[in-house]
């Protein structure tokens, strides 16, 4: 693996900016200054441009009050960002993931509000600006990424107004009442007008955010289109539109169809008992994933004898998350009260209702699991999209299994051929999960190959495409505009730097 060290970072024509850069620091039997690229569908998807273009990441390393210098891994530029113990606390742990983070799921837990965490927020967006203005080629694309950056367009538009800036949301954007709750909310809403481009993950999002800025007088247009349209401000049009976020269909598919993958699917199962079926869950421990209220209705079905623990094995799986937040410590001892309880009631020797894992899985791992689950249970109280309801698609290519999907998950707008359920409602849940188990097999097969089909049509490729094909083409609508206009022209890219539309063109 390729990893040079440069103190003198050269200039790059894409960008992305995103709280962490995809990669960790040393793995088994590696140096511990070694870096590895992180897994993951946006790296991925966006590798074959950061490649082309001499592209760079602009994020923080993970590891606090370090310095590390810019260095290259596998062709890609990374440019870390230094976060003081401090800097993790107000503004990570703190503003971004205890105030926006709660706030913008619909206030499932209360969003706490504490000036300083403000205060650090700005700081830290501030360095992320000034660390992507020095490493930006002149006209460069940047493309800014989720709630931690949300005023990062705008100060980099200060700082550098030659950049084409694209800023993507990975989760909701509240109604706008819930929004100005947040003191701050109108410096955030100018922080993310600094891009050409606003893109969320569903007409509704991109809804919501039209109608906050109409609060601060700004003309949208066309109101109500379906998420489509631009809001005007300081002389810019800034397009608002929804580029739902997709799965890697294709690698995902290709995985669950492998040797090696259905092999250890079926050693899975072995290990469960050969039961009849295997009910499997797949979350990130986060209040927003409905984990307790999914336990509570398997815990009223395994009650009425509707599942039993020798035919019906169920599995849930949690990746640690941000641990050292007091409502995520909560969270995990009412997951784990309620698992004891469930296995205290329901189990035998030797024979427990759930399987509880507290880690994090790998690729494969990961596809061996949803390869071997007969029913797949997704049913977050709120989640931008959800992406492991699309993997859970896109490894089942010949139409078996089955996926019971939250109403409030953004993957049910496309999904709706999934067992579709409010999670707030344990007994609808339980009646969902039994009726997902009973149904007849020849309309479960339908449903099941309908969203097989559909996660396979759009992939994490053609997501990325379409946005970056949309930032472009504001671009050239930008120009087109000050041509016929007559706007003063904003500062233009050195001749010949390549527009985000051209990135993919070239391909
Ligand atoms: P998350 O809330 O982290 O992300 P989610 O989409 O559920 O969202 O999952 C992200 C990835 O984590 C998936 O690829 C999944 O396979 C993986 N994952 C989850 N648990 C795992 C485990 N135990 N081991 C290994 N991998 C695991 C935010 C938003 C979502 C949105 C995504 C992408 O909250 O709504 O879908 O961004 O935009």
């Amino acid at each position: 693996m390729e990893q040079t060290c440069t103190r003198r970072p050269s200039l790059s024509d894409f960008l992305v900016v995103a709280n962490r850069l995809p990669v960790t620091r040393g793995g088994a039997g590696q140096e511990e200054t070694a870096w590895r690229r992180s897994p993951g569908g946006l790296v991925s998807a966006l590798e074959p441009v950061l490649r082309r273009a001499r592209g760079a990441w602009v994020g923080w390393a993970g590891c606090s009050d370090q310095q590390v210098a810019p260095f290259t891994l596998d062709g890609m530029r990374m440019h870390p960002v230094s976060l003081s113990a401090r800097d993790v606390a107000g503004y990570y742990e703190g503003f971004a993931n205890a105030t926006v983070w709660p706030l913008f799921h619909d206030a499932i837990v209360s969003p706490t509000l504490i000036r300083d965490w403000w205060q650090r927020y700005v700081e830290v967006n501030t360095r992320f600006a000034e660390a992507t203005a020095l490493a930006a080629a002149p006209g460069a694309t940047v493309w800014v990424h989720d709630y931690q950056l949300l005023l990062v367009p705008a100060m980099l538009r200060t700082l550098r107004p030659d950049v084409s800036i694209g800023f993507f949301l990975h989760i909701p954007f509240p109604p706008t009442e819930l929004f100005m709750q947040l003191p701050w909310w109108p410096d955030l809403l100018r922080g993310m007008l600094g891009a050409d481009l606003v893109g969320f993950q569903l007409a509704r999002d991109a809804d919501n955010f039209r109608r906050t800025a109409d609060m601060r007088g700004l003309a949208t247009a066309p109101p109500g289109s379906g998420g489509g349209g631009h809001v005007h401000m300081g002389g810019r049009a800034v397009r608002v539109d929804a580029f739902p976020v997709a799965a890697d269909g294709a690698v995902l598919a290709s995985l669950a169809r492998s040797d090696a993958v259905r092999r250890r699917a079926r050693q899975m199962r072995a290990e469960l008992g050969d039961p009849r079926t295997v009910i499997l869950s797949v979350d990130r421990l986060d209040y927003t994933k409905g984990v307790p209220q999914r336990l509570d209705a398997l815990d009223k079905l395994y009650a009425q004898r509707r599942l039993d623990v020798d035919r019906h094995v169920t599995v849930q799986i949690v990746t640690p998350s941000r641990e050292r937040i007091p409502q995520y410590r909560e969270l995990r001892k009412q997951v784990e009260t309620r698992v004891g309880r469930i296995n205290g009631a329901h189990g035998r020797l030797g024979q427990p209702a759930v399987r509880y894992l507290h880690r994090s899985v790998d690729r494969d791992e990961m596809a061996a699991f949803l390869v071997a689950a007969d029913l797949m249970l997704v049913t977050p109280l709120r989640d931008g999209m959800n992406l492991v309801a699309k993997e859970y698609a896109a490894c089942h290519p010949d139409g078996d299994g089955a996926l019971v999907l939250s109403e409030f998950a953004g993957a049910a707008a496309e999904l709706d051929a999934a067992y579709l359920v409010n999670p707030y409602d344990t007994d609808q849940l339980a009646r969902m999960i039994s009726t997902a188990l009973d149904d007849a097999p020849d309309d479960r097969r339908r449903r099941m190959s309908t969203l097989h089909e559909q996660v396979l049509r759009r992939d994490v490729h053609t997501w990325a495409r379409e946005y970056l094909s949309a930032l472009g083409a504001t671009r050239t609508d930008a120009h087109r505009r000050t041509v016929v206009g007559g706007d003063r022209p904003r500062p233009r890219a050195a001749a010949g730097a390549p527009t985000a539309g051209d990135l993919w063109r070239e391909q």
